[in-house]
């Protein structure tokens, strides 16, 4: 028996495996965040363990007959390494890119980031974070000057008077969670759901918005315009605690309740309802996910709601507050050790020198040998093959070809590469057009640490040994370093090829066992936002988990802000957002909004969950109106066509009432919805704006 935590979403909910002859077998376990519920997709997390659909031995791609043949490791990696190595002396470093994942343990992005800047010299490494609460964490940056999902621990939602949730259908996303909305409920709390989908989440909501997708800017400036006409500012709080109101209030003045209605197609009675609602709450709690932020202005309208926590004087108060919902298994620690374009570990800024320096010295190298600040995750896959884009891609954690948008142009960006090597599991639809996969260990096979939704830092353990010829993307790392090392006739592994070695650098080391690589990432974050270097396995072990900040010596930081916040002069900041709309706007031929997101039972593009019997793989589907359907004639459970300016896909009808008429959703889940999205991006958080884009349907 071990204990350990799902291999899927954000709640990392405690479980306990044990072995049952070759099979692993889930069961509940104790632990604060989920107290022994899962999802469906928890429970059933082991079948991908004795699937046949697992990758057992690293597979070598013939480009001109596409057929597959096995390799021995040596083999794999030899390649691999000599053809990064060849690319780098004819192209330069900048040729070789990295993709990870914020599905990846926090040792594993951790070492990701240093294998990109050091042992390939390259400054073009991202991750799929940029496609989940890039948009959050940009906002909380600017508002409060530390990013951290949530600033308290997920049960302190049932103790608030008002939780207002944006976007999120945390219900079919992180079903454990929903328990807490209704103990609010049962405290005679009350919860306000905003989504063009009515979904389970939304049911158990006391007010129910539904905003044209895309206008949740607009509707934030209206409540804000209510509140402030009310008197129901803090204005003591906005004084001592925050800078920037006057210019936020002077722009809120327009946003009269009949023009937000004009806007975001919600009523004026029931703007007025939830200005109500929170004027007269002495604790709010507003929450945000990707429905919110998956947009081109994903960052302004986060910063817009986070204005209105800040304008009732709730950020740092107990039970109040702003957070982001993140989603990722580990999207919060993915988003902290480097293995984001612009970051260096402990969510340092690459271009900061006095963290270049730090982290220089605890990686062994010289500072000036750190490349600058990368492309983001969508620039990045744009620009591969291109004159001056990368020509390999390594990719660790992410099925790009399903997931990212507007992806029959991404499909022909990886077919333009050089090379293209996938770390995985199984057979993805990414690792199908590789040149080369390796197979990886999951997470049960390996130890490792995740930050959860709450800045909790948990501890996954081993529970069973991997298949044989199978090794962990850390051993799959190590190789590839060693082999640079010496084809790039580095004995201490400085990276800039024509640059001498430094004396007296000892250069990296390329660990293999999580706890060392752990023990390393402690000191490469300590004295950063993100400072992890109090934390250790036995802690995490002792403790339910830590939260972060913690340095040495500290208990961890639960709560976030009672004092003050992370802007050098402690003091939170309200940020002037305009609304602009989204990037693509209906007309006559694109007459519908589209929206993308998830159902309960499969996760992310379902590389994972479509292969696990016990789940339901019931394809994609088109949710319309009953009103839309008769327009266009369409009947439940018969094929309809959608088509965006990008491209068009096939899948049945589901007509329900529960949406918006003038909306149509898919799940991301099966290969389609993103050949139809739009990849116009958010100007600071590079976020694609997966939640809406013009779209038409025929039967
Ligand atoms: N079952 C399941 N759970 C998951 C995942 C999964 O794939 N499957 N993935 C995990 C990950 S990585 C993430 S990021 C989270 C995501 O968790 P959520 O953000 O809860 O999930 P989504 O379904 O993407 O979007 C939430 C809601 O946003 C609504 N929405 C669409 N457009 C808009 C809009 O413009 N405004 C507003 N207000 N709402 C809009 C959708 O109708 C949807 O109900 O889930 C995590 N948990
Ligand atoms: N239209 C639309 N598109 C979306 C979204 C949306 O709402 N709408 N949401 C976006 C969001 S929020 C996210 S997070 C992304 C997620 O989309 P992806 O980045 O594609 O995420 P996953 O499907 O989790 O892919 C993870 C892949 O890595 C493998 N894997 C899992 N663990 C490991 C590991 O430890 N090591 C290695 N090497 N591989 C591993 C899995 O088998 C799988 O193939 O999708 C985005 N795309
Ligand atoms: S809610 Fe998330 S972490 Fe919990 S069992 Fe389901 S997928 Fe796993
Ligand atoms: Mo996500």
């Amino acid at each position: 028996m071990t204990d350990t935590h799902c291999p899927y979403c954000s709640l990392q909910c405690g479980m306990t495996l044990s072995r049952k002859g070759p099979r692993l077998e889930v069961s509940e376990r104790t632990f604060p965040v989920n107290e022994g519920a899962l999802c469906r997709k928890g429970w059933t997390a082991a079948g991908l363990r004795g699937s046949r659909e697992r990758l057992t031995t690293p597979m070598v791609r013939d480009r001109a007959t596409g057929e597959w043949s096995a390799a021995t490791w040596d083999e794999a990696l030899d390649l691999v390494a000599g053809k990064l190595a060849d690319l780098r002396s004819t192209h330069g470093a900048d040729a070789n890119a990295v993709f990870g994942g914020g599905g990846l343990t926090n040792e594993k992005a951790y070492q990701l980031g240093k294998f990109a800047r050091v042992a390939l010299g390259t400054s073009q490494i991202d991750y799929n974070g940029r496609w989940c609460m890039s948009s959050a964490a940009t906002a909380g940056n600017q508002a409060f000057g530390v990013d951290r999902g949530l600033p308290f621990p997920l049960a302190d939602i049932e103790q608030t008077d008002v939780c207002v949730l944006v976007g999120s259908n945390l219900a079919e996303t992180m079903p454990p969670a929903a328990r807490h909305l209704d103990r609010l409920r049962e405290n005679g709390g009350k919860v306000v759901v905003i989504d063009p989908r009515l979904t389970p989440t939304g049911e158990r909501a006391d007010l129910f918005l539904q905003p044209v997708p895309g206008t949740d800017l607009p509707l934030a400036l209206g409540v804000l315009h209510l509140l402030d006409a009310a008197g129901a500012v803090d204005e003591d709080y906005v004084a001592e605690r925050t800078t920037g109101f006057e210019d936020v209030r002077r722009s809120v003045a327009a946003w009269w309740p009949e023009m937000v209605e004009r806007v975001s197609g919600v009523e004026a009675a029931q703007l007025r309802e939830l200005a109500s609602l929170l004027a007269g709450a002495g604790k709010v709690m507003v929450l945000t996910a990707r429905g919110a932020e998956q947009h081109a202005q994903g960052t302004a309208t986060v910063l817009a709601w986070i204005n209105i926590a800040l304008a009732l004087g709730m950020p740092g108060r107990p039970y109040s507050g702003y957070g982001c919902l993140t989603g990722q298994g580990n999207g919060q620690g993915g988003r902290e050790h480097g293995q984001k374009a612009d970051q260096l570990p402990g969510y340092r800024m690459i271009d900061d020198p006095a963290a270049r320096e730090h982290v220089a010295a605890v990686w062994g190298v010289a500072p000036e040998s750190i490349p600058g600040k990368g492309r983001s995750a969508y620039e990045l896959l744009d620009a591969l093959g291109t004159p001056d884009g990368p020509k390999s891609l390594l990719v660790f954690g992410s099925n790009i070809v399903v997931s990212a948008p507007n992806a029959t142009h991404i499909a022909s960006r990886l077919a333009a590469l050089d090379l293209l090597v996938v770390a995985d599991m199984v057979m993805s639809e990414t690792a199908a057009l590789a040149d080369v996969v390796l197979p990886v260990t999951q997470w049960a096979e390996e130890t490792g640490t995740m930050t959860n939704l709450e800045g909790r830092v948990i501890l996954r353990n081993q529970a069973i040994t991997p298949p044989e010829n199978v090794r962990s993307d850390l051993d799959v790392i190590a190789g590839l370093a060693a082999r640079l090392e010496i084809l790039q006739g580095l004995s201490v592994g400085y990276s800039p090829v024509d640059r001498p070695k430094l004396p007296g650098l000892p250069g990296p080391t390329w660990s293999t066992d999580p706890a060392e690589v752990f023990d390393e990432l402690r000191a490469a974050s300590k004295g950063g936002k993100a400072d992890y270097s109090g934390i250790t396995y036995d802690r995490i072990r002792e403790e339910d988990g830590v939260f972060w900040p913690c340095p040495e010596g500290s208990e961890g930081t639960p709560r976030l802000f009672a004092e003050e916040f992370f802007h050098p002069d402690g003091r939170a900041r309200f940020v002037d957002v305009a609304h602009r709309g989204p990037a693509e706007v209906t007309t006559d031929d694109y007459p519908l909004h589209l929206t993308t997101g998830r159902v309960l039972a499969q996760y992310q593009s379902g590389a994972q969950t479509r292969r696990i019997k016990e789940l339901p793989d019931e394809g994609a589907f088109v949710e319309m109106h009953p009103l839309l359907a008769g327009r266009v004639g369409a009947h439940d459970g018969d094929p309809v066509v959608v088509r965006t300016p990008r491209g068009e896909m096939k899948a049945p009808a589901r007509i329900v009432a529960t949406i918006r008429p003038d909306t149509i959703f898919v799940p991301f889940h099966w290969v389609g919805a993103n050949k139809l999205t739009n990849d116009a991006l958010d100007p600071s958080s590079r976020m694609p704006e997966f939640k809406v884009c013009a779209a038409a349907v025929s039967a």
